[in-house]
C-alpha cells in the first residue's frame, strides 16, 4: 500500500491517478491537508484528512492501511517559501522527519522530490553535474538541501529505503502549481488559451531546466522500481527534460495560436530566485543508473497541453 501525501497538488493529482491505473485503486491511499482539489483523486480510491505535520495522525493512517511505501510530496515551494520562510522551514523539514520516523518504525521505503532549488549562484549553471556544490539562496532550497541529507542519513543509519529526484518546473494540465518560481511555464498555456495574451513575471532568457508531468510521474515510478543494488546515488537524482527561457515556450505556443501575445511585468523576488537556478542540468546518473529517458521535449508539451487545456477550459 502506497501513501501518497499532498495528494491533491500539482505532482500528486497526476500521481494518484496514474498509479492508480497501474497498481489498483485500493492500493493508493491519497491524502491532503484538506479537501481541496480534484473530485477525480478524492472519488477513485482511499482518500484521508492528512496533515504531515501530526505524526499520531501520521502513524494511524500507515497502520490503518499498513502502509509499506510513502510518496512525501506536502510540502511549500520557493516563492511562497520567501513570503513566509518560517513555515516552510517548519513544513518542509518536520513534516519530512514525521514522514522519516513512521517510515523507520513500519519499516516503509519513500520517495521525497528534491529540486533544481538545491543549487545556487556558486554552482556551475550549465549542465549542473550531479555531484557539486549546493548552497542554494532560498529557504526552499535550503530545506531541499537539508531533506536530502535527511533521507540519505536514515538510509545509512536506519536502512530506510529513500529516494529521490530533482526536479525541474513541472509542467501539468490537470493540477496547477502551487506558488513556485517556475509557475509561469503552467499559467501561459492557461492564459494563452483563455485571454490570447500573457504578461510574464520572468525576463526573457531566464533559463530554467522544465520537464512534463507525464515524464516526472515515470521518472518516480522508474526510480521507486528499480533495483536498489544500482543505486550509487539516493538524495537526489538530477532528473530533466528540457531547458528553455519565457520567450521558447511562446513562439512554440504563437504556431498554434498565431494572435497569441505576450508582455513582460518582471517580479523581482522570483527573477532574483530563478537567477540563482541553474540554466540546465547535467542528468546522465540517473541515465546511467535507472534508465531515466524523458519522451517530452518543448514542441510534443506544448501540443499535448494546448489540446488537454482547451478541452478542460
Ligand atoms: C518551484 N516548481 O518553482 C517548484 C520547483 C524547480 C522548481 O522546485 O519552487
Amino acid at each position: 500500500k502506497i501513501l501518497i501525501t499532498g495528494a491533491l497538488g500539482q505532482i500528486g493529482t497526476e500521481l494518484v491517478l496514474a498509479m492508480r491505473d497501474i497498481y489498483g485503486s485500493d492500493n493508493i491511499i491519497a491524502s491532503n491537508i484538506r479537501m481541496n482539489g480534484s473530485e477525480e483523486v478524492i472519488n477513485s480510491g482511499p482518500f484521508e484528512i492528512l496533515d504531515v505535520m501530526d505524526k499520531d495522525r501520521l502513524k494511524e493512517v500507515g497502520q490503518k492501511y499498513k502502509v509499506d511505501s510513502v510518496i512525501h510530496l506536502a510540502a511549500i515551494l520557493s516563492a511562497v517559501g520567501e513570503s513566509n520562510p518560517t513555515l516552510a522551514w517548519d513544513i518542509n523539514m518536520n513534516g519530512l522527519f514525521n514522514v522519516l520516523e513512521m517510515a523507520r518504525e513500519h519499516n516503509c521505503s519513500v520517495f521525497v522530490p528534491s529540486s533544481i532549488a538545491v543549487f545556487g549562484n556558486d554552482t556551475p549553471k550549465d549542465s549542473t553535474p550531479q555531484d557539486t556544490l549546493q548552497r542554494p539562496s532560498t529557504m526552499y532550497g535550503v530545506s531541499k538541501v537539508a531533506g536530502e541529507l535527511l533521507c540519505d542519513y536514515y538510509y545509512k543509519k536506519y536502512n530506510v529505503d529513500c529516494r529521490g529526484l530533482r526536479f525541474p518546473g513541472l509542467i501539468s494540465y490537470m493540477a496547477l502549481p502551487g506558488g513556485g518560481t517556475t509557475d509561469y511555464a503552467v499559467h501561459i498555456y492557461h492564459e494563452a488559451i483563455k485571454n490570447k495574451k500573457y504578461t510574464c513575471y520572468l525576463n526573457q532568457g531566464t533559463y530554467m531546466d522544465m520537464m512534463y508531468m507525464p515524464d516526472a510521474i515515470n521518472g518516480i515510478i522508474s526510480l521507486m522500481e528499480s533495483d536498489t543494488n544500482k543505486l550509487k546515488h539516493r538524495n537526489a537524482f538530477n532528473v530533466t527534460a528540457m531547458s528553455f527561457a519565457p520567450e521558447h515556450v511562446f513562439e512554440e505556443i504563437k504556431k498554434h495560436i498565431p494572435e497569441f501575445e505576450m508582455d513582460y511585468s518582471i517580479d523581482p523576488v522570483r527573477q532574483e530566485i530563478a537567477n540563482s537556478w541553474p540554466n540546465s542540468l547535467n542528468d546522465n546518473e540517473a541515465r546511467e543508473q535507472w534508465g531515466w529517458k524523458p519522451k517530452y521535449d518543448l514542441s510534443l508539451m506544448t501540443k499535448d497541453m494546448l489540446e488537454k487545456l482547451s478541452k478542460k477550459v
